[in-house]
């Protein structure tokens, strides 16, 4: 498998549960290195950039709305298959149908409120590291 990197963003509501160290412990018992991170408040300009893509999908208000609620924690993971392994930490979109054990399962409340991000495919995800980091701010770890 191909070293890999991917952007994580843990989510307002798992940021204000204080659970950011245990996400982090996962990515990290599982081989993920975090290779870049900061905290930041998303303006309203910034959410909607970073979710273009869900532009016209009904949800998309209500998921803007959740994501500038208060600050987030953006990473990039690093590691050997990181997309496809970040997505199964992080468990179905909808916390109702995610597996056990996973990040969702274990810290989310609802569809909207569902702890994290992760990019779903190795292009999106080199798109969305460069949404939030220069290249000199991304380590090789
Ligand atoms: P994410 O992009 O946040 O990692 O989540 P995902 O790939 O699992 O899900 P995606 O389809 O990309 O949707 C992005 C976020 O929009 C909210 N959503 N709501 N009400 C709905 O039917 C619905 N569908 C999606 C979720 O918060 C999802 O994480
Ligand atoms: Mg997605």
């Amino acid at each position: 498998m191909a070293l890999e990197r991917t952007l994580s963003i843990i989510k307002p509501d798992a940021v204000a549960k204080n659970v950011v160290g245990e996400i982090y412990s996962r990515f990290e018992k599982a081989g993920l290195k975090v290779a870049a991170a900061r905290m930041k408040h998303l303006s309203r300009a910034e959410a909607e950039g970073f979710y273009a893509v869900h532009r016209e999908r009904p949800f998309f208000n209500a998921l803007v709305e959740f994501m500038i609620s208060g600050p987030v924690m953006i990473q990039v993971l690093q590691g050997e298959g990181a997309v496809l392994k970040n997505r199964e930490l992080m468990g179905a979109t909808n916390p109702k149908d995610a597996a056990a054990g996973t990040i969702r399962a274990d810290f989310a409340d609802s569809i909207d409120a569902n702890a994290v991000h992760g990019s779903d495919s190795l292009e999106n995800a080199a798109i969305e590291v460069a949404y939030f980091f220069p290249a000199t701010d991304v380590y090789t770890r």
